[in-house]
């Protein structure tokens, strides 16, 4: 679309920090803001526009700075506000921007409002939470937690329950509330004021529930799915459009909504073009492919039809109407070559750069989650303890206890599904724990750090790093890459993804070989000069296992 609004976070490419995996500085086993100081040199060398820092506030870590006890004050673990604003300060004079976790569904049940809030049915934060009476010694309703158990925590001091959607220390705010909604406001306001850039909302899809709180139907598991009453709830547009024009219309920022259980109706209204809500959202239907009885936990694989149905229906229904976020990979999914590529040691490099290239030449704003630049692979751990993550550990107990699912499968689920995949600590070097810290990590470092590290690929002309390097160059050269109408060639096709980008009288063709086989390709008809990237030599009318390639048509 020659006429689309532009805007600097339409051609930005976002990269995400899990600060307690990215880098240490004091020998704690935790990495640190003074760590991702240290490490802006490498993001402003890998080309990097924005940070999405992941939450890096006071917190009791019941579910790793997601259960947020003060939103003003940085978690001692991490550093002081000195260090943040120090951060802050440099990643601006190096031209990077940062753009903070909002998580305003829920704060920690440790924040001053819920200690209050639960001390006594009179007092002024009461209603800061939802509270609701048992039924005859049972929870208010039969909504499930994500984390596992019900979604309500009985509290003996008031003899009533509290909605935590996720983990018990995690109680959901009642944004019915207009005092808590103007109190988010003030906290946002106070961080915009700062300097940051912008926010990435944590389930911000969810803020609304179903005030009749009625049972869910129950799918797999015990208990009810309480999707349809909390996600994309009756008053979440209403809400977003007064944050809007209370806070983010007032700063120069960028917003992305992480709104579960998003359809693309609803994407229109959240991201719209006329901006009276957020820029983007983050849509999970290509990584909730192939999710079965028990969610998440299956071994199921991707099929690439069913893959590029999902991408291309994104990419061609929000066309010119609102602005689609591009991702394979975060802190709550499995690493993006072991998922979507080929993490065996013959094909890792060519399929992570083929997913990225995939992936960049796509319309919407790109996101890169830390060490995916470098193809870092899942670490495959073999036993319950190696994990560390809330949900993870609670769901093989709930599964394996009540017998609905195998202790082994369950293993094998957590290998290629648990969110601990992505947190492992970020591979620097081939030193002790890969340079991520002096002292012991919280959680193992993956054993492959000798081969895979940012040491090694930085020096290296043919690595993954410096794949990413050369796509974010050529979106900053190409507008085509940003602007450029999306269209898939071969929707049927079981092995190759292929689609153009045009622009004008311009237009790119971008072919994927999502196997580990080599595929003839009429489609490949390249004239000398015209590929702007690819991850083989030269070849014939075939492409090879793996191999992707851009060229000008
Ligand atoms: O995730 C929201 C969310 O929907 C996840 O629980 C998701 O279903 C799950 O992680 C997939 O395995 C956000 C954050 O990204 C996540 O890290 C937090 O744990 C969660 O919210 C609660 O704040
Ligand atoms: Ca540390």
């Amino acid at each position: 679309m020659e006429n689309e609004k532009r805007a600097w976070w339409k051609e930005a490419v976002v990269y995400q920090i899990y600060p307690k995996s990215f880098m240490d500085s004091n020998g704690d086993g935790i990495g640190d803001i003074r760590g991702i100081i240290d490490k802006l040199d490498y993001l402003k060398e890998l080309g990097i526009d924005v940070i999405w820092l992941s939450p890096v506030y006071q917190s009791p870590n019941a579910d790793n700075g997601y259960d947020i006890s003060d939103y003003r004050a940085i978690q001692r673990e991490f550093g002081s506000m000195d260090d943040f604003d120090e951060m802050l300060d440099k990643a601006h004079k190096m031209g990077i921007r940062i753009i903070m976790d909002l998580v305003v569904n829920h704060t920690s049940d440790e924040h001053a409002w819920f200690v209050e809030s639960r001390k006594t049915k009179e007092n002024p934060y009461r209603d800061y939470y939802i509270w609701k009476e048992g039924r005859e010694g049972c929870p208010p309703n039969n909504w499930g937690a994500v984390f596992g158990g019900s979604a309500w925590e009985y509290d003996r001091e008031t003899d009533m329950y509290y909605l935590h959607s996720f983990h018990k220390k995690q109680p959901d705010l009642n944004w019915e509330n207009q005092e808590v909604r103007n109190a988010v406001y003030d906290m946002m306001r106070w961080w915009c004021d700062k300097g940051i850039d912008g926010f990435r909302m944590d389930v911000i899809s969810m803020i609304s529930k179903d005030q009749g709180f009625p049972d869910a139907p129950v799918r797999g598991g015990l208990y009810g799915d309480s999707g349809e009453f909390t996600m994309n709830g009756p008053r979440v547009h209403e809400f977003l459009k007064e944050m809007n024009r209370e806070v983010l219309s007032k700063y120069d920022i960028m917003t992305v909504g992480e709104t579960a259980g998003v359809t693309i109706e609803e994407a229109k209204r959240y991201a719209g073009e006329s901006g009276e809500e957020l820029n983007m959202v983050f849509q999970f239907e290509h990584t909730s492919l192939g999710d079965g009885r028990y969610g998440k936990w299956t071994d199921a694989r991707v099929s690439l039809c069913d893959f590029k149905d999902v991408m291309g229906k994104w990419q061609t229904e929000l066309e010119g109407k609102a602005w689609n976020s591009l991702f394979l990979g975060n802190h709550d999914q499995p690493r993006s070559v072991s998922r979507f590529g080929d993490d065996r040691p013959e094909f890792r490099k060519t399929s992570a750069k083929m997913l990225a290239l995939c992936l960049h030449f796509m319309k919407g704003t790109p996101y890169i989650y830390q060490g995916e630049e470098l193809g870092m692979t899942n670490p495959y751990f073999d036993r319950l303890e190696d994990y560390r993550d809330v949900e993870s550990i609670h769901a093989y107990q709930e599964l394996t206890e009540a017998g609905l699912v195998s202790k082994e499968d369950m293993l094998r689920f957590l290998k290629l599904r648990s969110r601990d995949n992505a947190r492992t600590p970020m591979q620097w070097n081939g030193g002790d724990n890969a340079g991520f810290t002096q002292g012991k990590p919280w959680i193992d470092v993956n054993p492959n750090y000798l081969q895979i590290n940012a040491e090694q690929e930085r020096r290296d002309p043919d690595s993954v790093f410096h794949f990413y390097q050369k796509l974010i160059r050529l979106r900053k050269a190409n507008e085509i890459m940003v602007y450029g109408a999306y269209r898939d060639l071969i929707p049927q096709d079981e092995n190759i993804f292929a689609y153009e980008r045009i622009y004008g009288e311009k237009c790119v063709r971008v072919l994927c070989n999502f196997t580990d086989r080599t595929i003839p390709c009429e489609l490949k008809n390249c004239k000398e000069g015209s590929i702007l990237i690819q991850n083989y030599g030269d070849t014939e009318r075939a492409l090879l296992p793996y191999e992707a390639v851009a060229f000008w048509i």
